[in-house]
């Protein structure tokens, strides 16, 4: 029988999960490795994610996933264009410091603008991702608002930038997010 709840001192026994969202429909996909929830979350541009506690500190790997915008939309790569406009990946969390344990890769259709209003948010973290929140990393221009209580009440703390710990204030109490 499954016991999420009870893993967080022996990761060993449980294997990590690692899901793709889509923050706009709430659909959740799950899948054995980092890598392949971020080829999801991607539509397929990113395939060799390295592995989730080393992605906060991969250079190359952070460059890649805030790449699609930028690519120019030259004549014939119209298909390339729609690919990634289906997949920017806005957030992933971890369930453990230092991006380790199970992760939930936050995906939408565009960038965050950072023009003050909100383009995004998960109103209710769901299942094991409730209280479970230790790490993570914005991408695409999104910042990241972590919530203790759901439909962003409780206690509230921002994050700009890839965070291998997210405080003892927030740590395993995020409950909603926005992104802006
Ligand atoms: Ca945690
Ligand atoms: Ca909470």
């Amino acid at each position: 029988m499954p016991s999420p709840a009870a893993a967080a001192q022996a990761p060993e026994t449980k294997p990590d999960s690692h899901c793709a969202m889509n923050a706009e429909t709430g659909s959740v996909t799950c899948y054995d490795t980092f890598r392949e929830s971020v080829a999801a979350a991607t539509g397929g541009r990113i395939t060799d994610a390295p592995a989730p506690e080393k992605a906060g500190k991969d250079k190359r790997f952070l460059a890649k996933l805030n790449a699609p915008s930028r690519e120019p939309a030259r004549a014939g790569t119209a298909g390339a264009h729609s690919r990634a406009a289906s997949g920017v990946v806005r957030v992933v969390l971890y369930e453990h410091a230092h991006y380790e344990g199970s992760s939930l890769t936050v995906w939408g259709p565009r960038w965050c603008k950072n023009d003050g209003k909100w383009d995004g948010e998960i109103e209710k973290l769901g299942g094991t991702w409730n209280d479970s929140v230790s790490s993570l990393i914005p991408a695409n221009s999104c910042h990241v608002e972590l919530f203790s209580d759901p439909y962003f009440q409780g206690a509230r703390q921002l994050y700009t930038s890839s965070t291998p710990y997210v405080g003892h204030a927030m740590n395993d109490r995020a409950s909603s997010l926005g992104l802006t």
